[in-house]
């Protein structure tokens, strides 16, 4: 046990002083404004913890149970303060000209006074616990600071695809959690797919009693070699459940932001009710994207990935279904902003139903991209007759905007864009900006399988969501960002905090800091190692980051300087110059090495990354070249 200790004392020791030489003291996201003041705050159980609003009560617990986590000692919570007693002091009084989701944080030798309303002082205490050193002897010792925090953004969110695979609600929580500690505060639940539909709706039990359940996965990556696995994969949430969560969820500040798809990615619907399709008898058919496409017998709920054009019919039975639908998932979610998909509806079945063809005519619709705006609009007068808004992914444009919709830019940033310069909110989330989680972190065989793409967690720092292209006016119609968490690769939990962390940290800044204040080493450097050591004690199977300095790229030269960094507090680096895969018995780095390579000759450089726990990042290789041919050595 002793030895445990030892062993362990270096990293303890690191991750105690880390926060304090940090100029954002840790945090994540970076703060407005930080100023640190000289002295320490010692943290200890003769400090009292003050919160006299009833609202701030959960608030003050929830940090006194983190200090009893991180010090094995539990605060005396109080209404007020006595003349000379050390405390923290949480209140909403002198915080009425502070933005909602703003705070202020007063550190001193003898108080902390935290100043926000209730979601601030929310807010404020994830960054006092993210700037807590572990303990040293009974004492946790805080720099004395000041900070003055609120976001850039009003719809900071992260989304989760629970359809092509479904994620129990324990997990869905666990995930509510993280995007609390990073002052995320929407959870876009896309519940809805041609995969499974996953929302109990009283109305119509087929939806989950046939819609949830699929006969098939597809193996391997899309549209693969051929074949699902013929195994049975279901699930769905309760509203009971629903109401959980959405619970759980206000008690961190988010909101939850429900998506039922349509008018395309409707096959689960349709194989429960399939009179909702153009076609009701026409067999199910597997995109003919597939080397083996096909048809199957009757309505199925899709067993692989892609788009299907059995889609939903513009009917009058259609629209009564969806507003009985929309009319529960009202009912069970809060939110002000309800998603209804609007995406990649394929137009096929439409130009081929005669009853379509004739509807787009009575209409007087330009083509089947008006019948997709008018499916849209007439969806949006519904839901906003209910006091809600309606967000569509980009392809709402098309065929011209619904009136008050926000728009989701997935497809780049040019949807986005379009929607500001036309006075529509919008969201951005472009893939092509390193927001979609389901793309892979690095370009290492050793990544497991994903979707493909290419978004390491420093290309998600580096975007701006507002676009260069908006005027100062435009630019305000941007109200947020989001990433997304796409499941069709996604088949566990483990998976999906492989793909989250520690991207979400990234997205977690562009969301909150301001522009002038982002800071790319800062963060990669200093905060992320910091994070990732606190993280590496825990459970969670982040994705270990390769050495900081280090990437695939090939480098040209005689005497070749390699100076890596390591990307996680406390982990060691170890390399091979020899084409062998490294590991702990190869040499370890400690400081920068200069490689000579021979004229005409070149060497590889391989790394992998061995934290604390003993996770480990995948290999990094990177050539190092004298003139020899340029030929790829993978
Ligand atoms: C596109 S983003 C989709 C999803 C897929 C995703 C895979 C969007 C609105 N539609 O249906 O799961 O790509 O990355």
């Amino acid at each position: 046990m002793k030895k445990i200790f030892l062993m362990l004392l270096p990293t303890l020791l690191t991750l105690n002083t880390y926060a304090q030489t940090d100029a954002n003291m840790g945090i994540i996201p970076a703060p407005v404004a930080i100023k640190k003041t000289s002295g320490v705050f010692q943290l200890d159980k003769t400090v009292a913890l003050i919160s006299n609003e009833t609202e701030n009560a959960k608030t003050a617990d929830l940090l006194n149970a983190f200090i009893v986590a991180k010090g094995g000692f539990a605060l005396r919570e109080a209404k007020s303060v006595t003349a000379g007693q050390k405390s923290i002091v949480l209140t909403s009084v002198g915080a009425d000209k502070l933005p909602a989701e703003g705070y202020t944080i007063q550190i001193t030798t003898n108080h902390i006074k935290v100043v926000g309303k209730e979601a601030g002082l929310f807010y404020a205490v994830q960054s006092l616990m993210q700037l807590m050193p572990d303990k040293n002897q009974d004492k946790i010792t805080i720099q004395t600071a000041e900070i003055n925090d609120y976001p850039r953004f009003k719809y900071r969110g992260m989304h989760l695809d629970v359809a092509r695979h479904f994620f129990p609600v324990s997990f869905v929580k666990r995930y509510i959690d993280l995007l609390a500690q990073y002052k995320m505060n929407k959870f876009h639940w896309h519940l809805t797919d041609d995969q499974g539909w996953r929302i109990e709706i009283k109305k119509y039990p087929k939806l989950t009693t046939l819609g949830a359940t699929r006969s098939g996965t597809v193996v391997g990556n899309y549209p693969g070699t051929g074949g699902t696995d013929n195994e049975t994969y279901k699930g769905y949430y309760t509203q009971e459940e629903i109401k959980q969560v959405v619970a759980y969820a206000a008690t961190k500040y988010i909101t939850v932001v429900p998506e039922i798809e349509m008018p395309g990615h409707a096959s689960a619907a349709i194989a429960a009710y399939p009179e909702l399709s153009c076609f009701p008898d026409r067999d199910t058919f597997v995109s003919g994207d597939t080397p083996w496409s096909g048809s199957r017998k009757g309505k199925q709920v899709q067993q692989t990935w892609g788009v299907f054009d059995d889609v939903f019919a513009p009917t009058e039975n259609t629209f009564k279904f969806l507003e009985n639908v929309l009319d529960e998932v009202i009912a069970l979610f809060p939110s002000k902003y309800i998603h209804i998909g609007g995406d990649e509806c394929p137009k096929e079945y439409w130009k081929q139903s005669p009853f379509c063809q004739q509807f787009i005519k009575d209409n007087n619709l330009k083509d089947e991209h008006g019948l997709q705006s008018y499916f849209i609009q007439r969806i949006e007068k519904y839901i906003n007759a209910k006091g809600r808004s309606i967000i569509g992914w980009d392809e709402i444009l098309e065929g011209g905007l619904a009136p008050n919709a926000t728009v989701m830019s997935w497809r780049g940033e040019k949807g986005g864009i379009e929607a500001a310069q036309q006075s529509h909110e919008v969201i951005m989330t472009p893939g092509s900006a390193g927001l979609y989680f389901d793309h892979k972190q690095s370009n290492s065989p050793d990544e497991p399988l994903t979707i493909g793409g290419f978004a390491p967690y420093t290309k998600v720092y580096n975007y701006d969501p507002v676009p260069k292209e908006l005027t100062a006016d435009q630019g305000k119609y941007v109200i947020g960002v989001q990433a997304n968490m796409w499941s069709e690769y996604l088949e566990s939990p483990a998976k999906v905090e492989y793909q989250i962390l520690p991207r979400i940290f990234a997205l977690s800044e562009i969301a909150w800091t301001p522009v002038a204040r982002k800071d790319i080493k800062n963060f990669t450097e200093e905060r992320v190692p910091l994070h990732l050591a606190k993280l590496d004690q825990t459970s969670a199977n982040y994705w270990v980051p390769t050495p900081i300095g280090q990437n695939d790229a090939v480098l040209n030269g005689e005497n070749i300087n390699i100076e890596l960094k390591s990307p996680i507090l406390g982990a060691k680096i170890f390399y091979t110059l020899d084409g062998y895969r490294p590991s702990e018995n190869a040499a370890e780095y400690k400081a920068p090495i200069k490689v000579v390579v021979p004229q005409g000759q070149k060497k590889t450089l391989k790394t992998i990354v061995i934290a604390p726990s003993g996770k480990r990042s995948v290999v990094t290789e990177t050539t190092l070249n004298n003139g020899a041919p340029e030929v790829k050595t993978k």
